[in-house]
């Protein structure tokens, strides 16, 4: 093995992305610029501690990444604090449980089925907390929590924490009727943002901080234009606990080479967020129509199909999601089955639904006519209308026009492996 054949797989790779249509709703681009910063040398060294208080030095101008990175978070989701450290969505949720909860606790989460993050569970982060966790009553048909039954739930078994946000996120989620329960029996709210943080940062979707959430995760890299990493913001009185249990809690060097590239995908934000979340839930919109006038089972019909990035496809009767995703992935249209609201959880194997995110999609210029012929193609697929081969000759011809990377300072090629010399 020597490193060229590392190279060689990842250029694969890189091909095999130029020339599919990538659909998975938690992956994003992110520009050259961000880029740059990976390769750093802040890619090397360590930041322990907060601003100004490290337990190395040689932080100085790792600090001033940091204050940066802390003074836009705090802009952009208009929040009293941030902390900027958490590696992760996982890790950031973990954090908030520290903060927020003691062991034993019960809170009230979305389960699995129903959009709900694993890290919500007891099989994961909830759990490793040593949380009890009940989920809300929800209603399938609107893609949502039931307010009226969670209410009646919540005053029976007083979780002492109400988690909100999905995976499988269609809609705005009840976070100002949960904040009044929340008071009426002394709990807290926290939103899980990992999903819809772009279109938060561009006003496109509510901001859970201003409806009553007093703590907001969330990745930064599904719709916002970050690297893999993740932000905690809070209300001030509880800046202390959520720091301490980000450090030393659950981080201890925080990848400063990303964080610095999440300063640059925070700029991008500021300056072409808007137009981007606008684009994005139009686009989510008309896939969404366009599926459905060709006979597809699309959730959320009643409310419009779609207020996010995604589109929720029932597909039991093509197959199920394991099939359809198979068959799309041999065409080059990438994107994950998914467990519907009805589905036991032990049938992730094969659950009755798709998931589309069509973010990084929109982050390349695609727009609603471009959603027409996506949908045409996916029909292709799933009902085997040409052969896959010929349909991926399809796929790779509409995709040739979407290589560029939009709504940054200086566009930028999509998928290339770039040399360092
Ligand atoms: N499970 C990922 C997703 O929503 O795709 C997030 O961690």
């Amino acid at each position: 093995m020597n490193p060229s054949e590392v190279f060689e797989i990842i250029e694969k790779h890189t091909k095999m992305m130029d020339e599919s249509i990538p659909l998975i709703a938690s992956e994003n681009l992110t520009s050259l610029a961000v880029r740059r910063c990976y390769v750093s040398d802040l890619g090397h060294r360590y930041a322990e501690g907060k601003v100004g208080e490290r337990f190395y030095e040689g932080c100085k101008y790792v600090d001033e990444i940091e204050e940066l990175a802390v003074e836009l978070t705090k802009k952009i989701f208009e929040a009293e604090h941030a902390n900027v450290q958490p590696i992760s969505g996982v890790v950031a949720n973990i954090a908030a449980f520290f903060a927020l909860t003691d062991v034993g606790d019960t809170i009230m989460s979305i389960s699995v089925p129903c959009g709900g993050h694993i890290s919500h569970d007891t099989v994961s982060a909830a759990g490793l907390r040593g949380l009890k966790v009940v989920h809300y009553p929800f209603d399938n048909e609107a893609v949502n929590i039931d307010v009226d039954e969670t209410a009646r739930l919540a005053r029976e078994i007083r979780p002492k924490l109400f988690v909100l946000g999905s995976s499988l996120i269609l809609f705005r989620q009840p976070v100002e009727e949960i904040r009044e329960i929340a008071n009426e029996i002394g709990a807290h709210v926290m939103y899980d943002a990992s999903h819809v943080l772009g279109l938060i940062a561009g006003r496109a979707f509510q901001n859970p901080l201003k409806e009553g959430a007093e703590v907001m995760t969330g990745s930064t890299h599904k719709t916002f234009f970050g690297p893999q990493r993740a932000i905690i913001a809070c209300r001030k009185e509880l800046s202390e606990r959520v720091d301490r249990a980000v450090f030393p809690g659950v981080v201890s060097n925080h990848h400063l080479n990303t964080l610095a590239g999440y300063v640059i995908a925070a700029t991008e934000m500021i300056e072409f967020g808007r137009e981007y979340a606008k684009q994005v839930v139009r686009n989510a919109k008309r896939l969404a129509e366009e599926l459905y006038n060709l006979g597809y089972k699309v959730l959320g019909e009643k409310a419009g199909f779609t207020e996010t990035h995604q589109v929720a496809v029932d597909v039991r009767e093509h197959g199920g999601g394991e099939e359809v995703a198979k068959k799309l992935e041999k065409v080059g249209i990438i994107l994950n089955k998914n467990l519907l609201p009805w589905d036991p959880i032990d049938k992730s194997a094969n659950p009755s639904g798709i998931r589309i995110g069509v973010q990084e999609i929109t982050r390349l210029g695609m727009k609603e006519d471009e959603m027409k012929r996506l949908a045409e193609l996916i029909d292709m697929a799933v009902r085997e209308k040409k052969s896959f081969e010929a349909i991926r000759e399809e796929v790779k011809e509409f995709r040739k026009d979407f290589r560029v990377i939009k709504y940054s300072f200086k566009e930028s090629e999509a998928y290339r492996f770039p040399e360092l010399k």
